[in-house]
Formats: structure tokens, C-alpha cells, sequence
């Protein structure tokens, strides 16, 4: 399930589709996107520029004749002026090695690669991880299995979804108003659709903000939780506590078993990627499962995986947690993580491993890097950390624009490339802006690398929000391109 609202979850440039395009429920599932993205394919007739079962293998840039040669599987090459990447900032699974995994003798599936007709009913299930997979994975599953024990590294600040079915009256709000909608979305900072508020928690009284957080709390989602609320939530301490303190508290109300609620109760800074509960098709939310006597939670700071035998999962403490299924919802090798699996040769044939192996995974703009002239990657290093559909468009539109450029300006072999100072400066805002955040305090997770032992513990996001995000990428066009090499041929 995505969290964001279906209706900002979709392309906003073919207006007569969205307000034909039905869909059911607050959030959009997995099927629905899948359905949404084919029906984009047949209305605008794409699907003759799509090669599936083609996985790209290589990609080398070459000086000679100015352009990228790509390996294809199946050992074709295809060569092209330029090479745009849509790769995905969160594909490449991360399963931990965790000794005896090839020994556990039960079913073992990561979160990403779901087998299709799979079922854990009746089954003795454990899930490793509770970020966004791991919640919404517990919350729909605790009631179909004989037992549920779940693994959490570090516990979380969950707040309700709010997911319900979409009543006509809303959707005729909706219709009546997808100007606005997009118009508020390209402006804000998150990019979720929700108002964010403009009021400083220390601007309010104890009962006002009580009431605040009991509002946002009903009307559920994560990302409104921590800025529709206040609007320094994720960059005060003391806001940013209050908010914490609340959803302990509620934790404590919903969770009976008081060494349950000690265990699954977070005490960090709530500045990690804001989270909320699945949708149990029950209408049940994530606490609430820990009230099953099915359910129970094992704290992996406490009593830490030792090793998977062929019967379940042994920790620390001696335990042996029998399963008959293992669930890893342990995340991703994160923004980078697509990349840097490929060869992606750039000038001097160095990759864009190498580079972000000394650099850090970086780029100029979210798009773009020095010594890749000509390869554009939407969702690179850097981009964005907003709701990712209208993140995407707003790359998407700056790419074609300096490419619409290149073509007219830049000859018969147009080369587009940022300077190596462009990207420099760009990465210090980018470090200036998230200083700012509360963030910058909770690195212990995929955002800065720390979720993948061996990854560059750096920045991979930038914090100013959609509208500042949009603006910068606006100012760069407006001057002419600034910070790519001049794009006319001397
Ligand atoms: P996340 O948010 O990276 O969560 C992965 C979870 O798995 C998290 O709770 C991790 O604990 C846990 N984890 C990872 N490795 C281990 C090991 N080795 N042992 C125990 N626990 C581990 O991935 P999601 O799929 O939930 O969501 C990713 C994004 O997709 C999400 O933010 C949305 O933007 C969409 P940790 O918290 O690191 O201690």
C-alpha cells in the first residue's frame, strides 16, 4: 500500500484522466498501481517503445563518437544519444546475511518478491523488520496465522492510516479541485496533497496542541502526523518530542501487556521516514495486533539474532523462535543500490560506482553527474524526499527540457554535462538543508545508508521540500542551464 493519497499518487498532466480515472480507497495497493500505470500505457499508446524482459547489463560512454553503448541482456547492444534511468530508489532488496539461512528448513520470502499465491494461514510466521513493509505486513497478517513473532531492530513511531473507502462526495470534492490539488503539491513541502501547517507548536497551549495531534492522529497518516500538525515538528527538539510523547502514549492505551508496549514504545527522535499503520481489511491497526495472543515481539536490541536453524530463529537469550515462515521486510539497498550493481562507465571509463565510492552517492540536481555526459537518472542521489509521482515530474520536465535544448543548440553530437563545482555546491545545500532537520539526528537508517553494512553513511536526499526542490531545478533552466557545461558548440 502507498501511503500517500490516490490522488496525488498519479500522473497531473492528463487532466480529462483524472477526473475519468476511478479509484476506490484513500491509498492506492499494489494491484492498482500496476492497473493505473497499464491503462497510461494503452491511453497514450506507449507500449510500442517498451522492451520488457530486457535487463540492461552495462552502459559505457564512448568519446569517440559521443555516445552511450548499452548491453542488453541476451548480449545486444544498443547505442543512444542519451541514457535516461528510471531505476528506482527502492528495488534492490536487502536481505541480511544472517549465518544458517540456508539451513532454516521453512519458507524464507523478502517483502519484494512475494510469491504470487503464497499463503502464511495457519502457519507459525516471524517478520524481521518493522519500517513501512514490516507494519503494514503485521497488521494484515496477525489475525490468519497460528503465531506471529516479529523482529524489531528498532521500534517505530506508527500513526493510523486513515485509509477508507472514497465516498462520491469526495471524489466530487476531488474533480472539483485537481487545479488546486496539483497547485498545492508543486508548492509544498512534502508533496502529499494535505495542508501543512504553517503554526509553530510553541505557538499553541498545552490543550491546542493536544487536540492537534488527536485530529491528525484520527484522520491517520505519517507524513500529515509530522507536518500537518506543526510546522516544526521534524526540525524543533521540543515539538518534535511533544509529538513522540503523544504516540507513546497512545501505544500504551491500545497496547494491553505492559512488556509489549515497553518493547515496541520508541524513544528516539521521531525523524525517520514517517510511518503508518497498514490497512487490515478488518479495519485493525498495527498496535492493536500485539493484543493477540498470537502476536508477540522480540526486541533485537535486547536479545539479538544469533542464527536461523532448520526449526526457526535462534536469539541471544537462548530462544529458538520456531517458523514455519520467515519474513523479511528488510528493506532496500536504497537510491543508490540500483546503480551501483550495474557498469555504468562514464569519461575514462571510470563508473559511477567509483565515483560514488570516493564522492559518496551524489549528483548534480537529482539528475545528473559529472563525467556522465549525457545520462540522466531520474531519482538519483539527491533528489527529492517528497511524495516520489510529482518529485518525478518535475525531473522528468527538466530533462526534457535541457535535452530539447541540447538538440537545438548543441550540433549534430550534443553533449550535456554538469561541472564537477555545480555538483560540489549542490551537495553542500543539500547538507546545509537537511543540518536544518531534525533528520540529520536519526542517521541509523536507509535515508543516510546505515540500513546495509558497507554502505557510505552520507545524505542521500534533498530536504528543502517540493517547492524549493522545483524551484532550483526552475532557476538552473531560467539561467541558461547553470552548472552544465555550456551547452552550444564553441
Ligand atoms: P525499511 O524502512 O528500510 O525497513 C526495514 C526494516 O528491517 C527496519 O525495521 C530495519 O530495522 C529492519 N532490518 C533491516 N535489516 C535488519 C537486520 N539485519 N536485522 C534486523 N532487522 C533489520 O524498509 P521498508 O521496506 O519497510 O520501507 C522502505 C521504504 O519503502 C519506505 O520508507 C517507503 O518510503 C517505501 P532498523 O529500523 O534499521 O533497525
Amino acid at each position: 500500500m502507498s501511503d500517500t493519497e490516490s490522488y496525488v499518487y498519479r500522473y497531473s498532466w492528463d487532466k480529462e484522466d483524472l477526473l475519468s480515472y476511478k479509484f476506490k480507497e484513500h491509498y492506492v495497493k499494489q494491484p492498482e498501481v500496476l492497473a493505473y500505470l497499464e491503462h497510461v500505457v494503452k491511453r497514450h499508446d506507449l507500449r510500442k517503445h517498451m522492451r520488457f524482459n530486457t535487463e540492461m547489463r552495462s552502459a559505457n560512454w564512448t568519446e569517440e563518437d559521443q555516445q552511450w553503448h548499452v548491453t542488453t541482456s541476451g548480449d545486444n547492444t544498443i547505442t543512444a544519444k542519451y541514457l535516461i534511468t528510471g531505476l528506482g530508489l527502492l528495488s534492490a532488496k536487502n536481505l541480511p546475511d544472517i549465518p544458517g539461512i540456508d539451513v532454516f528448513k521453512g519458507d524464507l520470502h523478502h517483502t519484494a518478491a512475494w510469491p504470487k499465491d503464497f499463503s502464511v494461514k495457519g502457519k507459525r510466521v516471524g517478520v524481521i523488520g518493522c519500517g513501512s513493509t514490516g507494519v503494514q505486513v503485521i497488521t494484515e497478517i496477525g489475525r490468519h496465522v497460528q503465531t506471529l513473532t516479529c523482529f524489531q531492530r528498532h521500534p517505530q513511531y506508527s500513526v493510523p492510516s486513515g485509509d477508507q473507502k472514497i465516498t462520491a462526495e469526495y471524489r466530487a470534492w476531488i474533480d472539483e479541485h485537481w487545479d488546486e490539488i496539483f497547485h498545492r503539491v508543486r508548492h509544498s513541502i512534502t508533496a502529499f496533497g494535505f495542508k501543512e501547517s504553517e503554526t509553530s507548536f510553541h505557538d499553541a497551549t498545552p490543550e491546542e496542541r493536544e487536540a492537534v495531534f488527536e485530529e491528525n492522529w484520527n484522520l491517520g497518516n505519517g507524513f500529515r502526523f509530522m507536518f500537518g500538525t506543526y510546522n516544526d515538528i521534524a526540525t524543533d527538539p521540543e515539538a518534535n518530542e511533544a509529538a513522540c510523547e503523544f504516540i507513546r502514549r497512545k501505544i500504551d492505551r491500545i497496547v494491553k501487556d505492559p512488556e509489549k508496549a515497553r518493547k515496541l514504545k520508541p524513544h528516539d527522535v521521531y525523524a525517520r521516514r514517517p510511518l503508518c499503520d497498514g490497512n487490515a481489511s478488518n479495519g485493525e491497526k498495527y498496535f492493536e495486533q500485539f493484543n493477540r495472543p498470537n502476536v508477540d515481539i522480540v526486541d533485537l536490541k535486547e536479545t539479538p539474532i544469533e542464527r536461523l536453524e532448520a526449526g526457526g530463529l535462534r536469539t541471544s537469550d537462548g530462544a529458538l523462535h520456531e517458523l514455519d515462515v520467515l519474513i523479511f521486510a528488510t528493506g532496500f539497498d536504497a537510491v543508490e543500490g540500483n546503480y551501483t550493481r550495474l557498469l555504468i562507465h562514464g569519461r575514462d571509463g571510470v563508473s559511477l560506482k567509483d565515483a560514488w565510492d570516493e564522492s559518496g552517492p551524489t549528483s548534480y540536481l537529482g539528475v545528473s553527474m559529472p563525467g556522465f555526459p549525457n545520462l540522466f537518472m531520474l531519482n538519483a542521489p539527491k533528489g527529492a524526499f517528497t511524495n516520489q509521482p510529482p518529485a518525478i515530474e518535475v525531473q522528468v520536465e527538466f530533462v526534457a527540457g535541457i535535452i530539447a535544448k541540447a538538440e537545438k543548440v548543441g550540433g549534430a553530437s550534443p553533449v550535456v554535462e554538469p561541472t564537477y563545482e555545480a555538483e560540489k555546491e549542490y551537495s553542500a545545500l543539500c547538507e546545509e538543508l537537511a543540518k536544518d532537520s531534525l533528520f540529520w539526528k536519526a542517521q541509523d537508517n536507509w535515508i543516510f545508508g546505515a540500513n546495509i553494512i558497507g554502505k557510505k553513511r552520507t545524505l542521500r536526499f534533498f530536504f528543502g521540500g517540493m517547492q524549493a526542490y522545483r524551484e532550483k531545478l526552475d532557476e538552473c533552466a531560467a539561467n541558461g542551464y547553470a552548472g552544465f557545461k555550456p551547452l552550444s558548440k564553441a
